[in-house]
This record gives C-alpha cells, structure tokens and sequence, in this order.
C-alpha cells in the first residue's frame, strides 16, 4: 500500500515535472472541500484560511450553487454570443437590479474585467469627456494587482509581477495608494478618463485606507469629471463585512468589477456593471469573450448571489471578523506585530528574523490542520469562507497561537 507521505510526494512530482513553475503552494495536495473544510488526498482535513483568494466567500462546494450547476450543465452550457440563450437576460436584470447599474458586461476572469474596465473607460474618456485620440491616461494606485495579463503588469508597481515582460502598455499612471492630495494633483491633467483601485489592497497584504479615503476619492472622481473604478473582484461579495466594502463609505463607484466568489468559486465567472452613460459607448464586435455571459455561468452567478443575500453572509463576515482581530490581538507572542483587515479579510503581520519565517509559521499551521499563504513576505492573509461560526473561529486562533509559539 502507498504510504500517506508516498501520495503527497506523488502529486507534488508531477506537478514539478509537468507544470510550469510559475506558483509555490504549501506541500498540501487537496481533493476534497465542504464549507470551511478541506482534504487532503490522505483524509487530513483542515480549516481553509484563504478561500481561493476569497473566490469560495460561500464556502466549498455549496450546495444550492452546485446544484444549480449540475441542474444548468446537463442542460445548456454554452451558446458562444453569436446566438441568444434564456438565461443571459435573466441574469443581466437580476445583477443590474441587485447592484444598483444599468446594464452589465459578463465576461470570466477577473483580470479580463478589469481590461474591460479600461477599455470602457478609454472609450469613454474619448467619446464623453472629449479627450484627444489615444491620449487617455487610467491611474492606478501604488501596489495594485489585478491580475497577470500585459495590462495589469503594466500598471503594477511590483518588480516580481513585471520585471522581464515589456515593452508595457502606455496610458497608464500610478499615485501613491491612501492619498486624497497626490490624487487631486493628478487629476488636474484634462485627459484622465478613470481611476482604477482596490477599495482595501488585497495582494499588497490587506491596506485598509483610512476612514473618508474612497468618500473622497468618489467626490474627487466627480469634481474633475473622471470614472472611479472599483476593483471589487476579492473585496466584494460580503468579503469585508457589507456586500462591497465601497458600501462601508457608501460610495457609488462609475464601474464595479467584479469576480471571484460570483460563482462561490466554481467556473470562472465576472462582471462589469456601469450605467448607459458609459456602458453603451462599445457598439456590438468591439468587446467580448467566448465564454462570456454563458448560460452556465449565468446561472451559477445568480445562485452564488442569492446565496450571499438569503444566507446573510454580510453579517456573519462583519461578526466573525470582529472576533477573529479581537482574539488575535489577544495573542501575546512579540512576532505577531500587527493585526489588521475588515470583515473576513485579515492579515497579521510578522516580526521575525528569518526572512522565511511567515512561510515557515504557514507550515507549522498546516500541520496543525490550518490552511494559509504568506503575501509580500512577513504578511499572512486570514480570509476563511464566509459560513465559518464563531466556535470555528476560536478554535483556529488557538491553531494560529500555538504556531506562532513553535516558531523559533
Ligand atoms: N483584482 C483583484 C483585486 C484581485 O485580487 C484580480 C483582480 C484578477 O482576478 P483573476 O480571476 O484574473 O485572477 C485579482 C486576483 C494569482 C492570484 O494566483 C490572484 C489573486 C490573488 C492571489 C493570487 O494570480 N487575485
């Protein structure tokens, strides 16, 4: 019989040897996922701490959205948009209705939302704003991500994620991430079409910006006639304790975007909302996707959206999270300097001599049954699915304790 390491060692070769080495996971290979919980191909089961970078909000293989899929796939999975389907125009009224816009543009990826973001914003600025002919400038807020595609590398400020891949997109600007003066100084260039940003920075190890920041990014947004874009694709979706953390300010972003958990993590599934105004300066051929707005897509989507609402994810995020900062902060352990997030997006941050030490906690924490991933070295994020209870939540600050006092 194969020994239960033997099995690990199996999948992690193939993976070496037949995969392109563009990840680094924990030596954890996973089969199995319900709610909080996972497997491991050998039976050990652990809490998931970070939710498929907050695409299963809902929790693992949920068993309204994957019913609706199993029901939608047997059925009708794809018309491409070359033909019309019965479930598209449902689906687009059920999210323009759920999020407050006019019309919405599905497409898969998040970063393919965040492209077509861009390139509403860049047909705008030209069509509406009256700016010259591909002179549109988009700014980004030092540490975004958005994605991998030339695009979002050419707007990151991060040398890991572009180093190595130009020539890069031109048009694009950066401005310090939490100012409302560099912002303003910006803006005062007549051919700004949009800004672009995350309204708390996920890949950057969870920023939270100060209270007031996207209120005056919105005000500032609307004095000098240029789109705020909300990149709400990890954010979003109950994530941070309100529906959009734009809601914690309620603010009203030009374009949403949105991905990840509007499909609790089954097929890639996202989403562009914006009104007419916007929405209906890209004519039929100018945009779109094969996959995008399929019919098995648009049924997962709405399933996974009156999951959040009915299942009062919101709430459960905004109280667990509170607990879990509470409890962790209670820690007394000198590594663990800062606690830090809003909702079930959370991140601690480690003091520690050892420049792998937040690598080396993750696996001391996988091997008490607690699954989590380092973010820009001495970052963990903690962004368990969103049904996690509040017996659930104590029990994992204890795992989360007894490894940070192993950590030598
Ligand atoms: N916007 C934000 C804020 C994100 O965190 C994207 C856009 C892009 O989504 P897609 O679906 O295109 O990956 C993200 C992605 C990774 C990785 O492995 C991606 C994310 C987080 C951690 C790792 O590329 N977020």
């Amino acid at each position: 019989m194969t020994s239960v390491s033997d099995k690990t060692a199996y999948f992690l070769a193939l993976e070496e040897k037949y995969g392109a080495h563009n990840y680094h996971p924990l030596p954890v290979v996973l089969e199995k996922g319900e709610g909080v919980f996972l497997w491991d191909v050998n039976g050990t089961k652990y809490y998931d701490f970070l939710s498929g970078y907050s695409a299963v909000n809902q929790g693992h293989c949920h068993p309204r959205i994957v019913g609706k899929l199993i029901e939608q796939v047997q059925k009708l999975t794809l018309t491409s948009r070359a033909f019309h389907n019965n479930l598209l125009g449902e689906y687009e009224k059920f999210i323009t209705d759920y999020f407050g816009y006019d019309k919405v543009l599905p497409m898969n990826t998040g970063v393919e939302a965040g492209e077509t973001a861009i390139k509403l914003a860049r047909r705008w600025g030209y069509v509406k704003k009256g700016i010259p002919e591909n002179k549109a400038t988009i700014i980004f807020a030092e540490g975004n991500f958005w994605g991998r595609t030339l695009a979002a590398i050419s707007s990151s400020t991060d040398p890991v994620s572009f180093k190595g891949f130009g020539p890069f997109m031109p048009g694009f600007d950066i401005v310090p991430y939490n100012s409302l003066p560099a912002l303003e100084k910006k803006f005062r260039d007549q051919n700004i079409a949009a800004f672009m940003v995350e309204p708390i920075q996920g890949e950057a190890g969870v920023l939270v910006p100060d209270e007031g920041y996207l209120k005056g990014v919105r005000e500032l947004c609307t004095a000098y006639n240029v789109l705020f874009i909300a990149d709400e694709i990890q954010t979003g979706l109950c994530r941070t304790g309100k529906m959009l953390a734009c809601d914690h300010e309620n603010v009203r972003p030009d374009i949403l975007i949105l991905g990840k958990a509007l499909s609790g993590g089954t097929i890639p599934v996202s989403a562009v909302l914006a009104d007419d105004d916007i929405m209906l300066n890209i004519n039929p051929g100018e945009h779109g996707s094969t996959y995008g707005g399929n019919p098995l897509g648009c049924a997962v989507a709405i399933e996974s959206l009156k999951v959040l609402k009915e299942e009062n994810m919101e709430d459960n995020a905004q109280k667990m999270g509170e607990i879990l900062r509470s409890e962790l902060n209670k820690i007394k352990n000198p590594v663990l300097t800062e606690v830090r997030g809003k909702g079930l997006l959370n991140a601690i941050v480690i003091d520690h001599p050892a420049a792998e030490a937040a690598s080396e906690l993750c696996t001391i924490m996988m091997k008490k049954g607690l699954l989590a991933k380092p973010t820009h070295g001495n970052k963990i994020r903690f962004a368990p699915p969103l049904v996690i209870n509040e017996e659930q939540v104590r029990e994992c600050v204890k795992i989360i304790s007894k490894s940070l006092n192993e950590l030598v």
